[in-house]
This record gives C-alpha cells, structure tokens and sequence, in this order.
C-alpha cells in the first residue's frame, strides 16, 4: 500500500522569535513527502501540553529541542513506519499511548504536534487535495472571520500593559481581500496616530506589532476605539473588537489581579466590573480569558454579567482540553474556547474539543501561537478544516494562505460560504 509511511525524520529549526523548535518530515512509500513546524506559546497555560526543551546551557541558553528531535527521529519513527498515513486518529492515539503522560511531557509535545501535523499534511498531499479539504472529508467549506492582532500588551509587549491582545475584524468586508485591506487602514491609522499625535506612547513588540504605552487597559481600548474611527469606520458595528487580556499572567500571590499600569490589585468581582464597563463603552465584541485559569469560582460570576453581552473566550481557562473544557461547560462558564493544538498536543484531540464546543453552543475560535516558523501556514488549513467559527491570525504566512485559498476557491466556482458575512 503506497499510501504507508515509508520514513520519519526531524530537524531543530527556528521559529519567528529565533528560539528553536521542532521540525518533522513524513515521508510515504509512494514518495509523497511533508513536513511541518511546531508553534510555541510565550504566554502559556499553566495546563497546557508540555513542551520538550533541553535545559542545556550551552545550546540555545536551555531552549534547544534535540531531545524532542531525538524522540521522533528514534521511538516516533520505530512505532510508526508501516502505517497507513490516512489513520489520523490511530496515529494520534498511538502518539498518546506511547508517550504515556497526561500532558505529552515524556516525548515532547513538541515532537507530538510535529509529527501530528507532517502526517495530516502527507495524508492531503497523497490525495491531491489541500489540508482544509482533507480535513473537511464531505463537510461544506466555510471561510471562519479572522481576528487580525492591532495592539500587543503584557507578556508579548515586555508589560507595556497589563492586558495582552487587542484585535480586530472588519465584518464590513465582503471577501478576505477586502477584510485585510481594512485591518491595514486601521492598523496605518493607529501607528499614524502614535506616530505624529502621541509620540511619547509609540513603542513596538519584540514581535513588530505596535505596542503603544498608555496608562491604563481602558485607554489602551480608546485608543483602538479612536483609530477604528479614523480610518472611517465605526467599531462594534463595521469592526469588531476582541481583547485578549490574558489574566492568568498577571494574578499575584493573593489571589488578586495586578494591574500594574493602573497601579490596583483588585479580586474577580472588581475585574468583571471593569471588563463590563469597558464592553459597555467600547462596543467590545469578545473577551478571552477575563480571568485567571484556575478562578472557576470568578468565571462563573464573569459569564453571569458579561455572558450575555460578549462573546467570552477561554484559553489558558480549557488550553483545548476537552477535560477542563467540558468541566467549563458543567459549570455554565463562558460561551467560546479557543483551540491551539499545540496546547493539547494532536489534531485528533482538538477536533474532539472542538466537537464537544458546537455540540453545546459554544462558538470556537482557533488561534496561532504568538511563536510560530515564518513559512508554516498549515493555521489557514486548521481553521478552515476543522470548521471552526472564527481564527486569531498572528501572522502574514496564515493571512496569505487565507487570500491563496479564497482565490483558488473563487477561480475554480468551488462552492464555499463566509459564516461571518451579513451576520454582524
Ligand atoms: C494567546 C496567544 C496567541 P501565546 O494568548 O492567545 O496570541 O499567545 O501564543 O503567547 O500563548
Ligand atoms: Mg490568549
């Protein structure tokens, strides 16, 4: 059977940020060859899948992955030479099974991912079709409304403030085309903004995004709000605005969140009070992680009053565990998750989260990590693949994958729909 794995290998490569991550390469017995690069988080769950470093001083201060490399090039590759590459969900179990840790820790869920990815990708490829359609079988197409980053904050931004994302989505837009030309004019009117108006608040991530210094979360929020308004649109209605705030990473030893700009320690009650003023003033479309991964308690009274009102996201809350993600559920907590593969660690574990997620009206919104290799666009394929509503897309290597398959799409009459046109 020509469709068998034939050999696996992989390599250390460098993601965005130049730290080290994982490569691997799947090739089949007919010759079919993929490849495909782990992301990496820097602001990661506490519950998330482990990734594999070295530790090693001397190699990449600690952050190489030649363990990680080493253990799919030997034990990955041993278990899985021979197997049909059209068994996903075997493949996936097996890559469970062996590693035998609740969280990937043994193997590296680095070299997991990885191998999850190459094998998805060389199963499309020997059918001659792209990963999306792979993924879909029969499902219809879908094209899931992106989330394009404007302003990064906290742990992405060297805590420039305390919350962490602030993206848009121009729902105005009638095709992705459209839809990143207006995320362009807003984020030129920010920077223009910063640039001539604010020049003491222009200030940049180490990941090239404007990470513009303010004094408090809210203004922050009115700065977005005002540069949505510059570029000639009106925000809540033509863009939509998503604020990661990430809150895990900024809970202090008393069990209160620091905001450290506006110089307060408040409890959960105080930040869903603040969250529901700003939602309010702002037209806020979603909120992620309002709170902190382990406030079950928080979250509960967070989704009584703002619930309603948001789309409100867990992230580091369910790191795409359908575990934690149907304890959310139990108890009524949120109304979205995000899905990172790489935070649960197979493509076969995160399409069950995401089943779980539509099976009780919970919307999902798939997300690059803020770490991922320049060329890897396989996040396009994801969203669009595992029909997810809505996508945070980090980088142009997604964004682009996104405009070459809306125009394959277009140019072949493939019949395909937009979720999130004319439902705003
Ligand atoms: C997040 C992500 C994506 P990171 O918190 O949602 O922006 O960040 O990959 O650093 O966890
Ligand atoms: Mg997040």
């Amino acid at each position: 059977m020509n469709s068998r794995i034939e050999s696996i290998k992989a390599r250390e490569v460098l993601d965005i940020g130049c730290l080290p991550t994982v490569e691997a390469e799947v090739v089949l017995e007919s010759g079919v060859m993929a490849s495909a690069i782990c992301p990496a988080g820097t602001s990661t769950g506490t519950n998330e899948a482990k990734e594999l470093r070295d530790g090693d001083k001397e190699w990449y201060g600690g952050k190489g992955v030649s363990k990680a490399v080493n253990n799919v090039n030997n034990e990955i590759k041993k278990n899985l030479i021979g197997l049909d590459v059209f068994k996903q969900e075997e493949i996936d179990k097996l890559l469970i099974d062996l590693d035998g840790t609740s969280d990937k820790s043994r193997l590296g869920a680095n070299a997991i991912v990885a191998t999850s990815y190459a094998v998805a990708k060389a199963a499309a490829k020997a059918k001659n079709v792209p990963l999306y359609k792979y993924l879909l079988g029969n499902k219809g197409i879908d094209l899931p409304m992106p989330w394009i980053l404007i302003i990064s904050g906290g742990l992405h931004a060297r805590g420039n403030i305390d919350f962490q994302e602030w993206l848009v989505a121009p729902v105005c837009a009638r095709s992705y085309k459209e839809f990143f030309n207006i995320t362009w004019n807003v984020n030129s009117c920010a920077e223009n903004m910063l640039t001539h108006e604010m020049k003491n608040k222009l200030a940049f991530s180490p990941g090239g995004r404007l990470a513009p210094i303010f004094d408090s979360n809210e203004e922050e929020t009115d700065f977005l709000n005002k540069a949505i308004k510059k570029a000639g649109y009106i925000p809540g209605t033509d863009v939509l605005v998503y604020i990661d705030v990430a809150a895990s990473h900024f809970v202090n030893d008393i069990n209160k969140y620091n905001l450290k700009k506006e110089n307060r320690n408040i409890s959960s009650t105080e930040m869903a009070n603040y969250l529901d003023s700003i939602i309010e003033k702002y037209s806020i479309y979603a909120i992620e992680d309002g709170l902190g991964e382990d406030d079950w308690n928080g979250w509960i009274e967070l989704t009584d009053k703002i619930g309603k009102k948001v789309e409100l996201v867990g992230d580091d809350l369910f790191v795409t565990n359908p575990v934690r993600l149907t304890k959310g559920i139990e108890k009524n907590i949120a109304n979205a998750v995000l899905i990172k593969v790489n935070q649960i660690g197979t493509i076969t574990e995160a399409q069950k989260t995401v089943k779980i997620a539509k099976q009780n009206n919970y919307r999902t919104v798939i997300s690059s990590r803020s770490r991922e290799a320049v060329e890897e666009p396989i996040i396009a394929h994801l969203a669009i693949g595992l029909s997810v509503d809505e996508g945070k897309m980090g980088r142009p290597s997604a964004i682009n994958e996104f405009i070459r398959i809306e125009e394959l799409l277009k140019e072949n009459n493939v019949p395909f729909s937009y979720s999130w046109i004319n439902k705003f």
